[in-house]
Formats: C-alpha cells, sequence, structure tokens
C-alpha cells in the first residue's frame, strides 16, 4: 500500500490541469467519495497495526497535497476567468475626450511661427494700458476720434471730453506693447506682438468688442520699404501659398507714414474672381507702413539715424477667410460643437 501511495503523491504532483473540465476529472479521480484516496481510507483497516502509522502518514499527506492542489488551480482558474471578462474585445472603447487647440490659437501660431523663422521676437504686454503707450506715442492727435469714449473702452478718465496720457483704458492695438520695446531697447528691433484688443462696438456678426492681432515692428538703419515689402511677401506666401500674389493699396495711419493696406490674392479662386473674394480677386488681409519719425523720437530713438516699418493684422479675419466661418461670434462663444471641428488643425 505504501508503494501505492508513494506513485499517487508522484501522479498528483506531477499531473496538469488546464480547465474546469480536466479539474472535474481530478476531483472525481482523487477526491471524490469514489475516488482512489477514497478506496485507499476504506483499506486502510486492513493494514498491519505495526504498519499503520506509516501508511496513515503518507495517506494524509497523499489527501493533503490533492486537495491544495485542487484549491489552487479552482482559484487561478477562475481568476482567468474573472479577467477574460475584463478584456471582451467586443465592448465599446471607452471614450477619451481630447481637446482641440482653438482656431484663433491655430492662426496665431502660424503667423508667430513664420515670422519667428526670420528673425523676429515675440512681445507681449498688458490689455490694460494708459493713454501715453496706445494713443499719444503713436503719433495719435489729441482730438483723434479713437480716443472717443465711444471707440474706446475707459477704465479710469480724468475728463470725459478730453484725453491725458495718464487715462486708463483697455489697449485698442498692441503696438502699445511695441512702444514699451522701443522704450526699453535699443535698435536694431524685429518683434511681432500678438494678443487680445478692445473696441467700443456693438457685437454681431461682422464685428465684435474683443478680438486678436499680431503687429510686427522692425526698426534698424536702412530699414526701406523695399524691406516691408519683401518681407510681407514671404508672410504671405508661407502662409496661404508659394503662388500668392500681393498688392498694396495707400492708406492712412498715424503711426506709419507712408501707410499701406495689404491685399493678397484670393486662393479660392486663384484671383479669377469669387464670392468670398467678392469678384475681385483680391483679400484684404493687413495694414502696414514705415514708422512715423514723430513715434521713433516719442520712443527715444534717434529718426535720423533709424528707421522702421510695421504691420498689423487682425487674426479673426485671417480665420474667417481660411475658415470660411463669416459669424464673429462663433470664435467666443467657445461651443464645444464648434471648436471640436478643429480637432485635427493644431
Ligand atoms: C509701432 C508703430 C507702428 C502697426 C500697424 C496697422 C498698420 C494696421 C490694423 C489691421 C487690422 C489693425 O486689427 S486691425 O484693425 N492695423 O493696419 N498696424 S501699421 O504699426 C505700428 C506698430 C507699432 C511702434
Amino acid at each position: 500500500m505504501l508503494d501505492k501511495i508513494s506513485d499517487l503523491i508522484k501522479e498528483v504532483s506531477s499531473l496538469s490541469v488546464n480547465n474546469g473540465e480536466e479539474l472535474e476529472s481530478f476531483r472525481l479521480k482523487y477526491l471524490s467519495k469514489k475516488g482512489v484516496i477514497s478506496d485507499l481510507f476504506d483499506d486502510f483497516k486492513n493494514v498491519a497495526p505495526e504498519n499503520k502509522k506509516e501508511v496513515g502518514q503518507n495517506l494524509n499527506m497523499l489527501k493533503q497535497q490533492a486537495l491544495e492542489k485542487y484549491n489552487s488551480i479552482k482559484s487561478a482558474l477562475s481568476a482567468i476567468d474573472e479577467n477574460s471578462l475584463n478584456t471582451d474585445l467586443s465592448r465599446p472603447a471607452f471614450p477619451f475626450l481630447s481637446g482641440s487647440r482653438h482656431p484663433i490659437s491655430i492662426i496665431r501660431n502660424e503667423i508667430i511661427e513664420i515670422f519667428m523663422r526670420i528673425g523676429f521676437t515675440v512681445s507681449e504686454g498688458p490689455e490694460i494700458e494708459d493713454d501715453d503707450h496706445v494713443f499719444t506715442r503713436l503719433n495719435f492727435a489729441p482730438e483723434h476720434p479713437a480716443r472717443d469714449m465711444q471707440d474706446t473702452f475707459y477704465i479710469s478718465r480724468l475728463s470725459p471730453e478730453d484725453s491725458s496720457p495718464e487715462d486708463i483704458l483697455l489697449r485698442t492695438q498692441t503696438s502699445s506693447v511695441q512702444v514699451r520695446v522701443m522704450q526699453s531697447q535699443k535698435p536694431p528691433i524685429r518683434t511681432v506682438s500678438p494678443g487680445r484688443v478692445f473696441r467700443n462696438e456693438a457685437i454681431s456678426a461682422r464685428a465684435h468688442c474683443i478680438f486678436h492681432q499680431v503687429e510686427g515692428l522692425y526698426i534698424d538703419e536702412n530699414v526701406s520699404f523695399a524691406d516691408l515689402k519683401q518681407t510681407l511677401l514671404f508672410f504671405s506666401r508661407e502662409m496661404f501659398g508659394k503662388e500668392t500674389e500681393i498688392r498694396l493699396r495707400p492708406s492712412y495711419f498715424p503711426f506709419t507714414e507712408p501707410s499701406a493696406e495689404m491685399d493678397v490674392s484670393c486662393k479660392i479662386c486663384g484671383g479669377k474672381g469669387c464670392n468670398v473674394c467678392k469678384y475681385t480677386g483680391w483679400l484684404e488681409i493687413l495694414g502696414c507702413g514705415m514708422v512715423h519719425p514723430n513715434v521713433l523720437e516719442a520712443c527715444n530713438i534717434d529718426s535720423n539715424r533709424y528707421t522702421g516699418f510695421a504691420f498689423g493684422m487682425g487674426i479673426e479675419r485671417l480665420a474667417m477667410l481660411k475658415y470660411q466661418v463669416n459669424d464673429l461670434r462663433l470664435y467666443f462663444e467657445n461651443d464645444i460643437r464648434f471648436l471640436d471641428q478643429f480637432k485635427t488643425a493644431f
């Protein structure tokens, strides 16, 4: 009997059980009432008394070993069962909600990156400004209509009728940042200033009281109008494609002289005329000019030694042209259904 028990111990330990069915066969063969171990216990009464102790110990060892093997395989198989429930490949995927860049940020970054490639730095400044940096040093006459309360949001104004350089207001253009750059740095200066600006306008599909600009400034010795034209041609071709043409039309701004407005050839119709370019073949995208000597002097830069060019563009206008979304309000409402459509852009 001892030999039989020791054979069974070896058999139980080497037996491989891989699934529930095999485990049940194992239980029936070794552990059930009609199993081999139970038979051995029945035969135990026939063992000679002097062998009872040794046979009994071995028999108990066999039973214990079979039980432990059964229990450990049972719990391992039920863990596999639970795991396979968790990795049900037919279950719908967990929805990971990813954000997207705002269209205004996408266009702003594109503009900044193009100018950075040709040596422009990025400068930022306060949205709450004083009259001195927004108007006076930019050569706005004291009675200029832009200073009017109907056009500018004032935070504090010494007199409702007259403007004063100490008046505090929301900046109407980011050139105020560049005034600060000129006051604190010596030429050569090559910088773009992106940011929010504020104008006292009724909100509609075509106008908003907040919008975004990128303004550029380049000051050095011998900077000419030809430099301005070539820089803007480079920018336009990087932004709108290498076939793009530009044209400059004379204009007027207090801070530049001469001043111009720049159009790019319409990318949609290739200049032939369509409803986007209103059948002109051209789209107006920015204003520009040579920095007025009065502005250089007001910012402590010698206008006999240095010249410079400047330009400014509204980002919403570029976004409207690029994405053909012509209601300005959509750019400010942050409706997820609108923003989601810019997921593939970055
Ligand atoms: C300094 C001096 C001059 C920046 C310039 C424009 C022309 C211009 C408009 C475009 C559409 C504003 O957003 S908009 O309404 N801007 O036409 N901006 S030149 O001139 C400067 C800048 C800084 C020190």
